[in-house]
């Protein structure tokens, strides 16, 4: 009789306890369903972290390995299907996601250098909705002598977007570093304006139609608030510098939306304060501005992210679109240990959901596909491993989009 009662209180809820496509079925320390829904597979991503795959999507070639799991304590072995490394079907990764919850993309940076890379590639056709030149597109890259333009990165990355189907994030048109020596030695304002509206208009002009957002000018707040020191606030003497970026990038694309760009104002402080007051001041001088860009570097347990979804408040208070460009959490050390990958799963997660509930988060971008492809060398910031597994930052990902 009591045996018959616990089979019948139980049965049910084995039979519910399915996991949700791209939910994590498995992995040490993990004690959520095991079982993945009809039509997708447990896979084991690494020790751990496994997760429901969509079985239509998995390459057809696939080897057992067997993993450990649960605590030291009570370790128990279990063998589980490993897909080897493949793109998923198109419309299953995670810039279809975000777009189903009425996000328009996510996106990646990457360039030229990176598209023989098919462990990239794939990725960034199978997740991704937007890709951002990660250098390509600065000043020194496309006019590295005054009138003498070179657009060859940049149009492949172009092309590789177009090719996909993919939208675009320029990046970025002004901008204190990767400026050309013969920028930095102008000194006169004539001159100035002459060659920023000049460089603008050619390096928006030549992608009229193509690009969805333009990050027109980036990093112009210094870090303790007021105006960056750079060859374009000391020959101006004032912000006036940006009017003469916006309106020219207006006049040559007038259908990309207009950025300012900035890293540090998902902290709350005297940046984010001058950061907000120059879009308000640009928006009353009627200087055409959109959106504004939190670049969003940031550390695993970083003190920035429980609030992050306040500074995302302050910043959707100037009215513009908010969109998150160049998002990474570093590990602190270049040891990348369970706990750090769990806090920084939970920390994506935190991110994402913030921008899930900011009507005004339009998007996010990560700086970067995969661990070994990264300009913060060695501390594991973005998504995937060195050898294109998906971490569980990847699940903490998607667990703030259905946050
Ligand atoms: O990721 C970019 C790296 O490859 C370059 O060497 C570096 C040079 O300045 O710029 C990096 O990208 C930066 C971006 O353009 C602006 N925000 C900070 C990014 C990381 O440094």
């Amino acid at each position: 009789m009591k045996y018959s009662i616990i089979f019948v209180a139980t049965a049910p809820l084995l039979a519910s306890a399915q996991q949700s496509l791209w939910g994590q079925c498995g992995g040490i320390g993990y004690t959520g369903p095991t079982n993945c829904v009809a039509g997708a597979a447990c896979t084991t991503q690494n020790a751990y972290y496994a997760q429901c795959v969509s079985a239509a999507g998995q390459p057809t070639t696939t080897r057992a390995v067997t993993t450990t799991a649960g605590a030291t304590t009570t370790r128990t072995t279990t063998t589980t299907t490993r897909t080897t490394t493949g793109s998923q079907p198109a419309g299953t990764g995670l810039d279809a996601l975000i777009k189903a919850k009425g996000k328009k993309y996510v996106g990646f940076a990457t360039d030229q250098g990176e598209f023989g890379n098919t462990g990239i590639t794939n990725i960034l056709k199978a997740e991704g909705g937007c890709v951002s030149p990660e250098n390509s597109m600065k000043w020194d890259a496309t006019e590295p002598s005054r009138g003498s333009f070179n657009f060859n990165g940049a149009d492949a990355l172009v092309n590789f977007a177009q090719t996909n189907g993919k939208m675009i994030r320029g990046h970025t048109l002004l901008w204190h570093n990767q400026l050309p020596q013969w920028v930095k030695n102008i000194g006169d304002k004539a001159t100035l304006t002459t060659v920023i509206q000049n460089h603008a208009s050619t390096v928006a002009g030549r992608y009229k139609g193509k690009i969805y957002a333009w990050d027109v000018a980036n990093e112009v707040v210094a870090d303790g608030g007021g105006m960056r020191s750079s060859v374009f606030s000391q020959v101006f003497g004032d912000w006036t510098f940006l009017d003469v970026a916006f309106k020219a990038a207006k006049a040559a694309d007038p259908n990309a939306k207009l950025c300012l760009n900035d890293y540090n104002i998902n902290f709350t402080g005297a940046k984010l304060n001058t950061f907000v007051q120059v879009v308000k001041d640009l928006k009353s001088r009627g200087v055409p501005i959109d959106c504004v860009g939190t670049q969003t570097h940031t550390s695993v347990g970083g003190s920035d992210i429980p609030n992050y979804k306040n500074t995302l408040t302050t910043l959707a208070g100037t009215g513009c679109e908010v969109q998150i460009t160049e998002l990474d959490i570093a590990m602190s050390t270049t040891t990348s240990t369970s706990a750090l990958q769990q806090q920084q799963r939970n920390d994506y997660k935190t991110i994402v959901s913030a921008c899930m509930g900011t009507s005004a988060c339009s998007g996010i971008t990560l700086w970067g596909v995969d661990d070994a492809n990264t300009w913060i060398t060695g501390k594991h910031p973005l998504l995937w491993d060195e050898n294109f597994a998906k971490k569980p930052a990847y699940q903490g990902f998607v667990d703030g989009i259905n946050s």
